[in-house]
């Protein structure tokens, strides 16, 4: 049985994804519309051999649409994926609107699937990107031996702050390698050959709303409110991929090579570490364009008798938003 499927900001970094993936996978779809402001309507987008017109989110009627994904931003999600819900569709949400709400799932495909289900408000949330690779890598840890304590740098790439950052990054990469100044605009300070301690707002504690995130996401995808999280975010120059250095503190001691064992039996994980030049992932030889989370860099904290200190990498927009949003519709359509 084929459904019918709205995009919402689906000429955005993410919604462009989301369509590649669905044609991709073969999602069953009967009716696909493609929405986004009305600066963008009337132009064509590209869903697999074909090319569909993109319509005007603000005037279109969501009558008979199934399954939508959004990824047009927080308080388009606000307004619009309520009315979706009530015209009967399951929403499944990007932005970071409803992901703390009691009533709204916040789903891992591979982490808590089944909470996918419970949803009252015909919405369900897909995390942060950041927070969506750690745990694809650390869950399986959890269950294993327990997690008491999680330290995470991460390096993100400008694709998660969208298209006029990636425009961004190669306009200032392109004018210094020719002298000239590079103007900042999307980006507080200089992105190219910099790296930026900072992202999304900053909150009264002195962190930043996408640190916070890897804390209270990471509490309810989990189950586990006892996890304690602290998080540096860090942009960096790179277009595609998403890395974390994450130093855990177990509940158990579990060795690297079990470790090792448990990653690379788990499920969306690849583990590439071997203990010589090039042998771990990188955004750029591993992640970028590709589904897996991977893994690498798996050693025991010599500072401490329960740490563990691993590198995770994955194509943010991939499996850090859209691969796992189409996931999610694919959970929902297996109800059916
Ligand atoms: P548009 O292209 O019409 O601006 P990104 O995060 O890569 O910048 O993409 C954001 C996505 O969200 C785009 O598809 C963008 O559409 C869409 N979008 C932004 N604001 C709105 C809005 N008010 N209504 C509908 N879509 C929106
Ligand atoms: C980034 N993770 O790399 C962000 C973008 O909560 O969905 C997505 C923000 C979010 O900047």
């Amino acid at each position: 049985r084929t459904v019918n499927v709205a995009v919402v900001g689906a000429t955005g970094a993410v919604g462009e994804t989301m369509l590649k993936i669905l044609a991709e996978r073969d999602f069953p779809i009967d009716r696909l519309h493609l929405l986004a402001s009305e600066r963008s309507a009337g132009e064509k987008a590209e869903f697999g051999a074909r090319r569909i017109v993109v319509e005007d989110l603000a005037t279109f009627d969501p009558a008979g649409i199934d399954i939508a994904l959004f990824s047009a931003g927080g308080s388009v999600s606000r307004e619009y994926a309520p009315k979706f819900a009530a015209a009967g569709a399951v929403v499944i949400d990007n932005s970071s609107a409803f992901r703390q709400d009691d009533d709204v799932p916040l789903v891992v495909a591979e982490v808590n699937p089944d909470a996918a289900r419970d949803r009252p408000r015909g919405i369900i949330a897909n995390p942060n990107c950041s927070t969506m690779q750690m745990l694809v890598a650390l869950a399986p840890i959890h269950r294993a031996v327990g997690i008491e304590r999680i330290n995470v740098a991460t390096y993100q790439s400008v694709s998660g702050t969208g298209r006029r950052a990636l425009e961004e990054l190669g306009r200032q990469t392109a004018g210094m390698l020719n002298f000239q100044e590079a103007r900042p605009e999307v980006y507080p300070v200089q992105i190219a050959f910099n790296v930026i301690p900072h992202g999304g707002d900053f909150c009264d504690n002195g962190y930043t709303t996408e640190e916070m995130k890897l804390v209270w996401e990471t509490r309810k995808i989990l189950g586990d409110d006892s996890i304690a999280v602290n998080a540096t975010v860090v942009r960096v120059p790179v277009f595609y991929g998403h890395s974390e250095a994450v130093h855990l503190e177990t509940r158990e001691k579990l060795s690297a090579a079990d470790a090792r064992a448990l990653l690379a039996a788990a499920p969306g994980l690849e583990v590439v570490d071997t203990p010589e030049p090039g042998g771990y992932p990188t955004p750029v030889t591993h992640a970028s364009g590709n589904d897996p989370v991977y893994v690498g860099r798996i050693r025991e904290d010599i500072s401490h008798p329960r740490g563990l200190a691993l590198w995770v990498v994955a194509d943010n927009i991939r499996k850090g938003a859209a691969l796992n949003a189409v996931q999610l519709a694919e959970l929902v359509l297996a109800e059916r």
